[in-house]
């Protein structure tokens, strides 16, 4: 089974900068453990990690992905609430796809309330920081296997 994990923009930043937001783990601290635990529910999940601050690169990145990964899971960042041809190339390829937030995004301004891919996902998971990577997995898994 493979799964493609995408990350939007500035989450690069995890760990450097406002860690009284983000906290104070890296975006490679979140893909080591989301790799352990992978391994940890199923031998033969295959993780491929991306990270872009570029909405046209994480569009081609999911077009892409046809034919080549079972399921996606996706934090598209600030992208979240303003982009319709992320969502459009999620419906396009027709792959299982979880939506992450690390924040509770129903708790934070009135703009973020809002998500363009979440009507796209199975399923969304915000408000339990780096373990909703974990939760985002298990659920996919249990979608897709
Ligand atoms: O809670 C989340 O995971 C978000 O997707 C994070 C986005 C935000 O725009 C969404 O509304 C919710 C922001 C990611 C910015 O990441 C930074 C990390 C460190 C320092 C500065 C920004």
């Amino acid at each position: 089974m493979k799964i493609l994990v995408i990350n939007g923009p500035n989450l690069n930043m995890l760990g450097i900068r406002e860690p009284q937001i983000y906290g104070s783990y890296t975006l490679e601290d979140i893909e080591n453990e989301l790799f352990e635990y992978a391994k940890s529910l199923d031998g033969s999940i295959e993780l491929e990690f991306f990270q872009s601050n570029f909405e046209g690169e994480i569009v081609d990145k999911i077009q892409n992905a046809l034919n080549k990964f079972d399921g996606i899971i996706i934090n598209p960042a600030a992208y979240t609430h303003t982009s319709v041809a992320i969502a459009d190339a999620i419906a396009s390829v027709n792959i299982k796809t979880v939506e992450v937030h690390l924040s509770n995004i129903f708790l934070r301004e009135e703009f973020r309330h809002n998500s363009f891919i979440a009507p796209k996902c199975i399923g969304q998971v915000a408000g339990f920081s780096k373990d909703g990577y974990k939760m985002a997995l298990f659920g996919l898994y249990g979608a897709l296997k």
